[in-house]
């Protein structure tokens, strides 16, 4: 899952990346052809706590989802936009957007109004290469009029100004524009860079209002803050929040919300070696579950054994969840939950 971080030039974007993945920027490291720059983020999650604590694991792997921070194009030096443009061609495979809004001294810009520009951008690139696909098919006699009346139906609502987030598609026109990657239809978090000072009020009632009517949620970050806690250790950590009146960092919540944001579920393996978060998207299988642990195990499954959380944590042992009935058998079809644990008998 790859969560690319956009806004303007100075908004805060590389300072948002750093609070993050605590990887500091390096000026210039992602300039040329390589503009992006991955960073690893990890979910926290206390029912992974709890399965490491429980069994006693030697290690425990949480979730992790990449984040991506954009060098600026030199060539496209474009002072006070909403939106650095050059990004755009940059997003398209990405499954998620974090929109950084500048709140703090030196550079302040007001929510819905530049959620509302940035999204502008969005919808526009969107309709631009609607366009050029209908313009493409109108001289091609072999193209499809399902694929033609679907295109009609986004044009339509692109040129209202609409991202494609708010529109209601068919099974059928998502597999027909899934290749395009529509940018207005990405997931997205807007996240307000402020000052530490506010990073504790809220987002208006109104302002969030707007933000989800556009199917965006918002989160404050005091970006510059957080970035400087990497830099300390746990300790040192704790008495920075602590003077700053605050008993954990943003940036696990952040981190939670997007992970709901991008529909994701997260199932477990768990045991005295280690205890092991991984995600699936919500739908998948348990053959989806076995191919993300191992392509062999997806290759030789034979059955899955089945515990939810739940039931787990009310019994504490494997013992007990079998003695209680609770540990179900099966097969590679069944639709895995959020919380399952699970463990995959396979040959290979
Ligand atoms: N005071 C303050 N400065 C910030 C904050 N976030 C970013 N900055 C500063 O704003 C400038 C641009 O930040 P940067 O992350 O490089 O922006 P980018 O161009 O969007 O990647 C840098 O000088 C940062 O130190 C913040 O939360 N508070
Ligand atoms: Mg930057």
């Amino acid at each position: 899952m790859k969560t690319g971080i956009i806004g303007a030039r100075g908004a805060g974007k590389s300072t948002v990346f750093h609070a993050l993945t605590g990887l500091a920027p390096i000026p210039g490291a992602a300039e040329g052809k390589n503009r992006a720059r991955p960073g690893q983020i990890k979910v926290a999650d206390p029912r992974l706590d709890f399965l490491e604590a429980t069994y006693g694991s030697k290690k425990k792997v949480p979730v992790e989802l990449t984040v991506l921070d954009f060098a600026p194009n030199p060539k496209e030096q474009k002072e006070g936009a909403a939106l650095d443009v050059s990004l755009i061609p940059l997003i398209r495979d990405l499954d998620a957007l974090l929109v950084v809004v500048p709140q703090f001294a030196g550079m302040n810009r007001e929510l819905a109004a530049t959620i509302e520009s940035i999204e502008g951008e969005l919808v526009f690139a969107d309709f631009d290469q609607a366009e050029r696909r209908m313009e493409r098919i109108r001289k091609d006699r072999s193209a499809s009029d399902f694929e033609k009346a679907a295109l009609e139906k986004v044009i339509k609502w692109l040129e209202e100004g609409k991202p494609l987030r708010l529109l209601e598609l068919t099974p059928q026109e998502l597999q027909t524009f899934s290749s395009f990657g529509f940018l207005s239809r990405k997931p997205a978090l807007a996240v307000v860079n402020c000052e530490m000072e506010a990073a504790a009020a809220d987002i208006t009632d109104a302002e969030r209002t707007a933000i989800r009517a556009r199917g965006l949620d918002v989160f404050r970050l005091a970006a510059a803050f957080e970035a400087e806690l990497w830099e300390l250790d746990e300790a040192g950590q704790c008495e920075m929040l602590k003077e700053a009146g605050l008993d954990a960092p943003a940036r696990d919540r952040l981190i939670s919300a997007l992970y709901k944001h991008l529909g994701l579920i997260t199932f477990y393996t768990a045991g005295e070696p280690e205890a092991h978060g991984w995600s699936l998207r919500r739908g998948d299988t348990a053959l989806d579950a076995a191919a993300e642990i191992h392509s062999d195990i997806a290759r030789g499954f034979i059955r899955a054994e089945v515990v939810s959380f739940e039931d787990f944590a009310a019994l504490k042992s494997d013992a007990k969840v079998k003695e209680a009935g609770k540990l179900r058998l099966e097969g590679k079809d069944y639709v895995m939950r959020d919380g399952d644990i699970i463990h995959i008998r396979f040959k290979v």
